[in-house]
């Protein structure tokens, strides 16, 4: 009530009969109560009657503005009491109502990227693709060394017709004789290698009858004999396998003299004989 602590001792102030007087009261009643009895106990039912007007009064519009003011002679010894202290506060009142909900708000910024997760289970082989493009050839290799020792063949022919009977034929037109193991100083091949080897002849037959062997170290292992025919050429031929060892010596020679000795060569026929180095001896 600190409205009145100001204008404590003195009558009340219009503001406070604004704010808490209700209606003007009769101007009769107060003068009545006022004006008939001036002792102390006059003055406290006049007390309680003020008291009881504030009380009653609805409004005071009217009797701030438009009224007229009390008689100054009849309550002259009404005066307002000193105002009390302050009260105490008073009990804090309930917790109010939850409020109503609020309307959604906007959508967050994206949050920070978390760390990566563990490693995954292996996943199931695929299928096979397609098959690719060939290869570049790669280099051609070295030759072997060793491959020279297995070499040995020969391939020679007569220039002229035999004349000597009983001796090796001596073949001097070379076809072939890289490895020199045909001599055709004495007509013979000298074995290098142990092996396997095949012998072939092809022997022109002129004028005479022909009886031809293949020797092997002084010894005939294989005969051709062809007769001759009048104003004709004939031909005669042998071949054989034979093994060898490192030494040996084979060669082609006329057996039973001269009548015997129609071994024939010139420039238009030949007479020959070949032989290479078919397996040499592994063991
Ligand atoms: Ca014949």
């Amino acid at each position: 009530m600190g409205r009145d602590s100001g204008e404590a001792g003195t009558a009340l102030p219009h503001e406070y009969w604004a704010a808490e007087a209700g209606p003007s009261p009769p101007t009769s009643t107060l003068t009545e109560v006022c004006g008939s009895d001036s002792t102390p106990e006059g003055l406290r039912m006049l007390l309680l009657g003020a008291l009881l007007l504030l009380l009653a009064l609805p409004s005071h519009g009217q009797y701030t503005t438009q009224g007229p003011p009390l008689p100054k002679g009849a309550c002259t010894g009404w005066m307002a009491g000193v105002p009390g202290h302050p009260g105490h506060n008073g009990t804090p009142g309930r917790d109010g109502r939850d409020g109503t909900r609020g309307e959604k708000g906007e959508k967050g910024d994206p949050g920070l990227v978390g760390p990566k997760g563990d490693t995954g289970e292996t996943g199931i082989t695929g299928t096979e693709g397609p098959r690719g493009f060939p290869g570049v050839p790669g280099r051609k290799g070295e030759p072997g060394e060793s491959a020279y020792v297995f070499r040995s063949a020969f391939s020679v022919g007569l220039e002229t017709r035999v004349t000597v009977p009983n001796v090796p034929i001596r073949f001097t037109k070379i076809f072939y004789n890289q490895q020199n193991h045909y001599d055709g100083t004495t007509g013979k091949f000298l074995c290098n290698i142990p092996g396997l080897y095949y012998f072939s002849y092809h022997i022109t037959v002129y004028l005479k009858d022909v009886k031809v062997s293949l020797y092997k170290n002084d010894k005939a292992l294989l005969f051709t004999h062809d007769q001759f025919q009048d104003r004709n050429v004939d031909q005669a031929s042998g071949s054989v396998l034979l093994y060898l060892d490192k030494g040996d010596q084979v060669w082609l020679q006329v057996y039973e003299g001269e009548n015997h000795n129609g071994v024939y060569a010139d420039n238009v026929h030949d007479s020959t004989f070949t032989g290479f180095l078919l397996y040499h001896n592994i063991e």
